[in-house]
């Protein structure tokens, strides 16, 4: 099966140190906005993910209002932490879109996480790429075509890689299948961070 065009798999991109002072923004990003458990549109189940964002605008979804970008978290009311300045000249350096991020993601997954498979087109501009690092432990990664049922090809994301979503990789269905505990030392607690730094709206 192909990997669908404009999907740029960048493999040990960023070395330990750079894993490190990254790892050290995200715990500050942390500290100021908590991790929440997300909730499935009108279910709420929870998701096995835990998140939070930094920049401008961040993603979550709840029970009540579904997936949605805003500017303040969902449990303490306060803005959002800016986008660590690393992260911002990782996106200079890979993403080829002149516009800068306005949102980074942040998942962490436990050893038992998950993330079923899904499509990221919340966002406005569906021009800009995604962008993707992946911190701690390894996991398996899906991604497939634009049609819910079209062939996935898998891949084990590593600490230290960085994915670009362009083109169209960007609308493909994909997602995390499984994480392999004690497989990083990157993080004292184990588990696995991926940051996606996203364009959301057309720039002006
Ligand atoms: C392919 N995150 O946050 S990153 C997400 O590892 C998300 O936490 C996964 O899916 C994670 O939405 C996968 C790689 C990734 C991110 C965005 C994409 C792949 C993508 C958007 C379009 C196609
Ligand atoms: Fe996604």
């Amino acid at each position: 099966m192909a990997i669908p065009q404009g999907f740029s798999y960048l493999s040990s991109y960023l070395d330990e140190e750079r894993q490190r002072k990254l790892l050290g923004a995200v715990r500050a990003v942390v500290a100021h906005s908590p991790l929440y458990t997300p909730a499935m549109p009108r279910s709420g189940k929870p998701l096995s993910v835990r998140m939070t964002n930094c920049g401008s605008l961040g993603w979550l979804t709840d029970r009540d209002g579904g997936y949605r970008y805003q500017p303040t978290h969902p449990d303490t009311g306060h803005a959002w932490a800016p986008i660590p300045e690393d992260l911002m000249r990782l996106w200079r350096e890979v993403a080829g879109y002149a516009a800068p991020p306005e949102a980074c993601l942040i998942n962490y997954y436990s050893g038992t996480s998950r993330l079923g498979s899904h499509k990221d087109a919340d966002e406005t501009d569906l021009s800009a790429p995604v962008l993707s690092v992946s911190l701690g432990d390894d996991a398996q990664f899906h991604v497939g075509g634009v049609g819910r049922t079209d062939p996935k090809e898998r891949l084990i994301l590593r600490s230290g890689d960085v994915i670009v979503l362009g083109g169209a990789a960007r609308l493909a269905y994909h997602g995390i299948d499984r994480i392999y505990p004690g497989t990083s030392d990157l993080l004292a607690e184990g588990g696995r961070f991926n940051l996606t730094l996203r364009r959301v709206n057309l720039p002006d």
